[in-house]
């Protein structure tokens, strides 16, 4: 990149594509409508407190409209404008219970799975929030679509990322050759690179759980937390950072160096984060940074999911800090 030149998320995209001529334009499509989502989304988050989109799904106002959750109106976002274009055989969301089937695109090539909105009930204390994608190819492209095609494991995504409305609204992602973020330029309405080739710190001094659950962890997970909290003087104590919102806390550790944790729990052993939606593309993201991802016992990427709505604990973050936990739960 030229010193002082500008590269957009459009421009960048269509550079890749130049370079990898095999690629058609049809994940470049799908590429241009999440962004539009983005948008779309992100203007309606930073209106948040203005406009009747705070309520409970299901409540009307006092004009007697329908009031709708944001996370509800992200979902019936990227939906459509997918839907629009064509390239997405099914969208898989962590709002809807069942496989979305795109009207018209029986040959598609491609199947998106999303968390529309994560972290939504941080919207109503303006915390961070964001979106989630991951993108699978289809295994069948010339029969119907089959549960093998939907449930793959994470390590035949085909790309991965989130958008993250915060203090500044940026796009996330990787397709396998590393990472690259961009930021909403709110002036000309574009996402600008702004972060090239984010690669994560092999240490950091970070860790991340919710430790309200503390109780309700297995033994191991108490251990390794107990000893990111010990102090000395021949030790480094880590920080303790939790927003509760999965998408802040992982972009915070992945430019940072830090390690998540969303362990299982007595009343939640499989935890509470979601395979398709929330691990898997921050697997691969973490990944193509220089970090890892795992369940406890297997990379998350590796896990063969059995259902749409699978959860499964996750440790997620900076390699020796992964490597270490591990050493704690073997
Ligand atoms: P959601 O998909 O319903 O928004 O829930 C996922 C969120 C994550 O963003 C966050 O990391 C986690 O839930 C926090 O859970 P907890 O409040 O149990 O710590
Ligand atoms: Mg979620």
């Amino acid at each position: 990149m030229k010193k002082n030149s500008i590269t957009t998320l459009n421009q960048f995209i269509s550079d890749q594509q130049n370079m990898f001529p095999f690629v058609q334009g049809s994940l470049s499509r799908i590429f241009r409508d999440l962004q539009l989502g983005a948008k779309m989304i992100n203007r309606d988050v930073r209106q948040a407190g203005l406009i009747d989109i705070l309520g409970d799904f299901g409540n009307t106002n006092v004009q007697g409209e329908e009031q709708k959750k944001l996370d509800v109106i992200s979902n019936e976002v990227f939906i459509k404008l997918l839907e629009m274009s064509g390239d997405c055989v099914c969208i898989l969301s962590e709002e809807s219970e069942d496989v979305h089937w795109c009207e018209g695109a029986e040959n598609a090539k491609y199947i998106l799975a999303m968390d529309p909105l994560d972290g939504s009930s941080n919207i109503d204390v303006n915390a961070s929030i964001g979106s989630i994608f991951s993108i699978y190819k289809r295994r069948s492209p010339n029969q119907a679509v089959t549960m093998e095609d939907i449930l793959q494991p994470g390590n035949c995504q085909v790309a991965a990322g989130y958008i993250i409305y915060g203090t500044a609204t940026m796009f996330v992602y990787t397709t396998g050759s590393g990472v690259n973020a961009f930021t909403l330029d709110d002036s000309i309405q574009e996402f600008c690179l702004s972060h090239p080739d984010i690669q994560i710190p092999k240490n950091g001094k970070i860790f991340s759980v919710n430790e309200g659950n503390y109780a309700d962890f297995p033994e191991s997970y108490k251990n390794y937390i107990d000893y990111c909290k010990t102090t000395g003087e021949s030790k480094k104590t880590y920080s303790a950072r939790y927003i509760g919102s999965l998408i802040a806390d992982f972009h915070r550790n992945l430019l940072k160096g830090g390690i998540y944790l969303y362990p299982p729990t007595l009343s939640a052993p499989n935890g509470k984060l979601r395979l398709l939606y929330e691990c898997n593309p921050m697997a691969f993201l973490i990944e193509q940074a220089g970090g890892k991802a795992t369940n406890g016992s297997i990379r998350i990427m590796d896990i063969q999911p059995t259902e749409l709505h699978q959860r499964t604990p996750v440790v997620i973050g900076s390699e020796n800090m992964v490597d270490e936990f591990l050493t704690y739960n073997k």
